[in-house]
């Protein structure tokens, strides 16, 4: 018997502890401080879901990959660690696809994660399960893409992934994991000794002195300047050196849709309410994390007026520079660096643009504010955008730090109009390709990388590309407040078929609709508020909370414009016109 025992434990001292792929890609995470997951379980992926929760990785699960997707891109925003999103093969990698290239467009750090079917057999085409050629299709949508066939390259994919997602100019990458990977074994302290723990991730990249000097120069000539903050400059979480140079250099900024409360928009030098103006009149333009795409009208043609403008451009992508119009100052470099720079060197003498010009722009920028006072204090019922929003911009006033999502058209455009943000990453919107479907998942990512109450602001359509997350909003019991601005459909919900036929319109929605009852459905609070009045005290309330709540917010059906503010880049049928 004895000799028995001894036998066993002989047998088992000399069998060398083993790992696998599952418990690799997991360690090579939190080695890394990756701690969340967002995701959808299912093969080959599900066991790696229920590993990685029992090792303390947080894992979310979504009802939608694309919902997931957006949440690992904003969570990369919001902590400049890349974001995870994790999937299975062929179409939920396809659906997660989305969100990596909006990650990518949006210089985001991101890892789209996907589980994949047989190399074998995929690569013969022989009709694996969930086939698919999934990095060859990644490729073009992100910075880079890697496939791992070896559990012991697990540690270095890792790491070059985080790697590639946050250095230099931030964006998605794609690891591509094929089933057969997670299931390898591998002798463990091999294992443990293949991680790699990515040091200085994102380094910093320091601008050229002479790049330098010459932006202050064009800087110091200037008449009539301008700052121009960017996501990427909100991004930085360089926000300190950002406003000491704002404030030293004593120049009006203008910031972009994200970069609001980057500098709070009710500072003195603010120019949001007099963007035409500053972007007509303007002599010199300093962006700082902005790039000149459609956002910016390309930084030429009507809405830039006809006075001749110098562009100096600070951005850690060379490639950025002259992508539209001249850059007559480049400055290439990791914006804290430049800002940095440049504070030091405008420190020496520098001269603050005239009253002339900043009396200009501040009595617009009133007389605008002034002019929309009265429309926001309105108690209409149905309610009316400037209404709804009026009330909204008093909460947020009230309460700085919570979370701010927002995407529809008019309900996008007015909101990012009228509420103001008073501090840095508050407002996570629709970005750069204007993409309906961020709602939810940036709802789910802000409350759970910022520990903030969430107030999302929704068209009606818009929310309905990921409305069904309310359910797993109610399931991790999030403090998130969902407004949705019910107006019958896209733009308007007035629109007719003109055949007379029975279909309504394809911009039209089923009318008096009730989405608060989505989320009672799933045990959270819904309200339906007809006037201003009724929409404060629910949000107040549910702010107040933390509990889940979806506003059915009635609003006019005729109150909206085609396309928001951007209706000038619908093509016109010039055949309309001949009728
Ligand atoms: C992924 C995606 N699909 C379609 C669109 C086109 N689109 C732009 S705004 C919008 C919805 C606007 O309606 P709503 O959200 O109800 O806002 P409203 O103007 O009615 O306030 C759509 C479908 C888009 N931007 N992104
Ligand atoms: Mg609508």
């Amino acid at each position: 018997m004895t000799a028995v025992v001894q036998s066993i434990a002989t047998a088992a001292e000399a069998e060398p502890e083993l790992t696998d792929g599952f418990h690799l890609v997991i360690d090579a995470l939190k080695l890394n401080g990756l701690n969340t997951i967002y995701g959808v379980p299912g093969i080959p992926i599900t066991d790696f879901g229920r590993m990685a929760q029992a090792e303390g990785i947080r894992v979310l699960s979504f009802r939608h990959e694309q919902a997931a997707g957006y949440a690992a891109s904003i969570a990369g925003y919001l902590t400049k660690k890349p974001g995870v999103c994790l999937t299975v093969s062929a179409p939920g990698f396809l659906n997660g696809l989305t969100a990596l290239a909006h990650a990518t467009t949006n210089c985001f750090p991101m890892i789209l994660i996907s589980g994949s079917s047989e190399r074998e057999i995929v690569d013969l085409q022989q009709g694996d399960y969930e086939e698919m050629d999934q990095l060859a299709i990644a490729k073009p949508l992100c910075k880079a893409a890697f496939r791992v066939l070896h559990a012991a390259d697990i540690g270095i994919a890792v790491a070059r992934a985080i790697r590639a997602a946050v250095s230099g100019r931030p964006g998605g990458v794609y690891l591509d994991l094929p089933a057969k990977l997670f299931g390898q074994v591998i002798d463990a302290a091999a294992g443990q000794k293949s991680l790699v723990k990515v040091i200085d991730a994102a380094p910093a990249q320091i601008p050229g002195p002479d790049s330098v000097k010459r932006a202050l120069d064009v800087l110091k000539s200037a008449k009539k300047p301008l700052i121009i903050l960017g996501k990427g400059a909100a991004y930085a979480q360089a926000d300190d050196a950002i406003k000491a140079l704002v404030e030293t250099s004593g120049i009006p900024f203008l910031p972009m849709s994200m970069a609001k409360g980057l500098l709070p928009d009710t500072h003195p030098q603010c120019a949001g309410a007099a963007r035409s103006t500053v972007l007509k009149d303007s002599d010199v333009v300093l962006l700082i994390g902005a790039r000149l795409n459609w956002l910016l009208s390309h930084g030429k043609g009507k809405s830039w007026g006809d006075a001749p403008k110098k562009f100096i451009q600070i951005d850690i992508e060379p490639k950025e520079m002259d992508s539209n119009v001249e850059i007559v100052a480049p400055v290439v470099g990791d914006i804290s660096s430049c800002v940095a720079a440049l504070l030091d060197g405008i420190g020496k003498g520098w001269t603050k643009p005239s009253d002339d010009w900043t009396g200009t722009v501040t009595k617009k920028r009133d007389d605008n504010i002034a002019k929309m006072a009265p429309r926001l204090m309105n108690n209409n019922s149905p309610m009316d955008y400037h209404g709804a929003l009026g009330v909204l911009r008093t909460i947020i006033a009230e309460r700085p730090d919570a979370m701010l999502v927002n995407e529809g058209a008019n309900t996008l455009d007015l909101a990012r109009g009228i509420i103001d943000m008073y501090k840095p990453r508050k407002r996570i919107d629709v970005g750069t390709w204007g993409i309906m479907g961020i709602g939810m998942g940036y709802c789910i990512a802000a409350a759970i990388e910022t520990g903030k109450p969430v107030l999302a602001v929704e068209g009606d359509s818009a929310f309905g590309f990921s409305g069904m997350e309310v359910e797993t909003i109610c399931r991790y019991n999030l403090p998130v407040c969902i407004v949705v601005f019910n107006n019958d459909g896209i733009y308007r919900g007035t629109d007719v078929n003109p055949t007379g036929g029975e279909d309504v319109a394809p911009t039209v929605f089923v009318k008096g609709a009730r989405y608060d009852k989505m989320m009672e459905a799933f045990g959270g609070v819904g309200v339906n508020a007809t006037s201003p009045d009724e929409l404060k005290r629910a949000v107040n309330e549910a702010m107040d909370s933390g509990k889940p709540t979806l506003i059915n917010a009635v609003i006019d059906p005729a109150a909206g414009s085609e396309s928001g503010r951007i209706g000038n880049l619908n093509p016109q049928s010039l055949l309309k016109k001949k009728k």
